[in-house]
């Protein structure tokens, strides 16, 4: 693997599911593969699990670690070709990325969409302009439309836990005070696309996924209809797609509570984090025993160190 962006860099997802378990239960198995190796993670955007998971994965590695958040203490970066620059930003990009990467070996990069700039978020100018010009591996750590480092971790945790086979997996849109990105949703479809598990995604109208990302998928309004049998319950909110980095209003009650919870398969409970109880999800749904949030979370590591484990081997 060069590069971690989306699933297309990966040559098996299966085999890197493999892969995160083993390291879960070897942890210090590759401690010399990242020897004198250092890994630039730099933050655009907050970050609490990304950040620690992904330098916990890469003390595993043996690799040295340094952090920025470019988005508060560095200068303000510029993506555009050929403009002048006498706004605010004061570097481009196309000096930035080469010079970080003359400092690190492999680059983690979070930058979350604009919500406003439809074309540019789905281009992924800022991740797309590290690849260009950094010349080194660059680590996808949530993007305008991707967080595939967490959508790995999901795949983990759906492995460690499914009874059946073929489990049914669906993602439940939720509500949400803020526009969010709809990168956690698409990056999950995207992935879950890749397994054979029945996979169906429960979202309110006007609140479809780029039809890109939701593939193959089972798109449903009725979240009833969704819940009905399913093993797995992944809720996420996300602003419209349709309506570029809108809130429509309504559909306050697509709350995952106890009661639709009830029309599930004894489903297991899964969020990203962090996630705004009482808005989302019912406490009694979060704190039930069928919540695995935290293990989910606590996957983060062995994901990205499957990843970073990946692509030093391949250096
Ligand atoms: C981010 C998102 O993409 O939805 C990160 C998820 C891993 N979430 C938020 O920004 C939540 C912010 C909030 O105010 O609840």
């Amino acid at each position: 693997m060069k590069h971690f962006i989306n699933p297309s860099d990966v040559k098996n997802v299966q085999e890197l599911v493999k892969a995160g378990l083993a390291q879960k239960a070897n942890p210090l198995s590759h401690q010399h593969l990242g020897k004198n190796k250092t890994l630039g993670l730099l933050f655009f955007n907050s970050s609490l699990r990304t950040r620690l998971s992904t330098q916990k994965a890469a003390i595993n590695l043996g690799m040295n670690v340094m952090v920025m958040n470019v988005g508060s203490d560095g200068w303000q970066l510029e993506f555009d070709e050929n403009v002048i620059m006498n706004g605010n930003k004061a570097e481009h990009i196309k000096e930035a990325a080469p010079v970080i990467a003359q400092y690190c070996d492999i680059i983690g990069v979070r930058s979350f969409p604009s919500l406003t700039d439809k074309k540019a978020d789905y281009e992924e100018q800022v991740l797309e302009s590290f690849r260009k010009y950094a010349g080194v591996p660059i680590v996808n750590l949530e993007s305008a439309t991707r967080h595939p480092c967490q959508s790995l971790a999901d795949l983990i945790t759906i492995a460690e836990l499914k009874k059946t086979a073929r489990p049914k997996v669906v993602l439940t849109w939720a509500p949400h005070i803020r526009a969010l990105p709809q990168a956690v949703g698409n990056s999950f479809a995207e992935w879950l696309n890749l397994t054979d598990y029945e996979f169906v995604i429960a979202n309110p109208e006007g609140y479809d996924l780029a039809p890109e990302y939701a593939g193959k998928a089972k798109i449903t309004h009725n979240q009833a209809e969704a819940f009905a049998g399913a093993d797995f319950i992944y809720a996420k909110n996300w602003s419209s797609y349709k309506h570029y980095g809108q809130i429509l209003p309504g559909n306050e009650d697509w709350i995952v509570s106890a009661e639709k919870m009830k029309l599930t398969n004894q489903a297991k409970f899964m969020h990203c984090l962090p996630v705004r109880r009482g808005l989302i999800v019912e406490d009694a749904v979060i704190d039930s025993a069928d919540s695995v949030v935290i293990q989910q979370a606590g996957n983060r590591v062995w994901s990205v160190q499957a990843v970073l484990k990946e692509i030093l081997e391949g250096m």
